[in-house]
């Protein structure tokens, strides 16, 4: 299922990069795209969607951005 987050906090490339790339780390996730112009992320997760969700938003903020709904 697809996924549309709000995240803020993202300044650069290098920001979307580090999001990128530790959801990839994740075996649920796929098509990932982070931009962070926009301030989204868009990517697909398996089920159960909402406890993946979960463990998205989660990584996110552990890593210094905030995903808003
Ligand atoms: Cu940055």
């Amino acid at each position: 299922m697809k996924l549309e987050l709000k995240i803020e906090g993202m300044t650069c490339n290098s920001c979307s990069n580090a999001i990128t790339k530790r959801l990839s780390k994740f075996d649920f996730t796929s098509n990932i795209h982070i931009d962070h112009e926009a301030g989204t992320g868009v990517l697909e997760v398996t089920d159960p969607v909402e406890d993946h969700k979960e463990q998205v938003v989660k990584a996110i903020e552990q890593i210094g951005y905030k995903v808003v709904q």
